[in-house]
């Protein structure tokens, strides 16, 4: 695997000097921020991102994310014309040589929890799920803006697209998803560009929107749909692991064996109730993952993709965007990097 960290570009408070600084990190994943949802990546910008990053001996390892333009995940008739342009991404970011492209298919929003800045009992603040307490928001009342969501929309316009949603079902969205695949893929294999999907976060619905992509099942139809390692995964622990009965080990050599897991996200959390979850350091002691299993996993089927440690806590009064600070995830890297050193050794 290659040890990589997010990085949200130039306007992070986390520059690419201090990354560099975390032992073992080689690579980094990010996006292009200032262009508009739907519309294509120019290869300019995607080389100058490129170059920034390498001037700081690192590795542009994936892109996280390309967002889907709403219309294709709904199915409307001007969906072609934003699936041309996701097109012209995937091959502008081939000729810029970058072979990773994360991205999901979650109607309207991105990850989503109950509360930001939950105080545990050493003090540090974690993200946190709470059922009952998703019940109750309203997302049209603006309770909560995580780094994932598109807040491009105005009141109204968030308001038609809950609703138009109402009519979207399950099915309806993985005909959607069907179709974007169909058109995508060929292109992503001529550019070799990886795509690796997401998968929802948490992996049911929430407000009263459908989510498709949320066990093993669903990854198996996901990949039947195009039979082509250029149409694969990204494994993310914590959010398929919300579910206790999803069984990461299984499932990362289930499809890492068939060479379809394109990037990994490593994270911990505590179960609290059937859907509720608390965020928790990285280490398996401190949450209801088993992080050594699931790194043993990777490297039994010879992963080697990028790998990142995802969300840490707040800790020794760090202030920044939810889940992604630098202490603690620069800590779950160190973990991260131990545990792959030591099965470097036993093996
Ligand atoms: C959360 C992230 C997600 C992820 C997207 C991928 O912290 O893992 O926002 O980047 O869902 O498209």
């Amino acid at each position: 695997m290659k040890l990589s960290f997010r990085w949200y570009g130039e306007e992070d408070d986390i520059s690419l000097n201090k990354i560099k600084q975390i032992p073992g990190v080689e690579g980094i994943v990010t996006a292009i921020y200032d262009v508009e949802v739907g519309a294509p990546w120019s290869l300019s910008k995607i080389k100058r991102l490129k170059g920034m990053i390498e001037k700081h001996d690192l590795e542009l390892t994936a892109i996280e994310s390309v967002p889907v333009h709403e219309d294709i995940k709904i199915g409307r008739k001007t969906r072609d014309e934003y699936i041309e342009n996701f097109k012209t991404t995937i091959k502008n970011l081939g000729k810029a040589g970058i072979n990773v492209l994360t991205y999901n298919f979650m109607p309207v929003f991105d990850w989503t929890r109950s509360d930001i800045s939950y105080e545990l009992p050493d003090g540090s603040k974690a993200l946190i799920y709470e059922e009952e307490k998703v019940k109750k928001m309203d997302p049209l009342q603006g309770d909560l803006d995580l780094p994932g969501w598109d807040a491009s929309y105005d009141d109204q316009e968030l308001k038609s697209l809950l609703e138009e949603y109402q009519k979207v079902s399950e099915e309806d969205l993985w005909n959607n998803l069907r179709y974007f695949l169909k058109k995508i893929i060929k292109t992503a294999e001529e550019a070799e560009v990886r795509m690796a999907i997401h998968p929802d976060d948490p992996p049911w619905s929430i407000f009263g929107l459908p989510r498709i992509i949320k066990n093993k099942e669903s990854l198996q139809k996901l990949v039947d749909i195009v039979d082509s390692p250029y149409n694969g995964l990204a494994i993310c622990s914590g959010s398929l692991g919300a579910d206790s009965d999803n069984n990461l080990p299984d499932v990362i050599k289930e499809f890492g064996d068939k060479n379809r897991i394109h990037f990994a996200h490593l994270r911990n959390i505590e179960y609290i109730g059937k859907k509720s979850f608390k965020e928790k350091a990285h280490p398996s002691s401190h949450g209801s993952l088993d992080m050594v299993e699931i790194l043993k996993a990777y490297y039994e089927t010879g992963f080697e993709g990028p790998l990142r440690p995802d969300h840490g806590r707040m800790i020794w009064g760090e202030k920044g965007k939810p889940g992604y600070g630098l202490y603690d995830r620069a800590l779950g890297a160190a973990y991260i990097n131990g545990i792959w050193e030591t099965l470097n050794k036993i093996y």
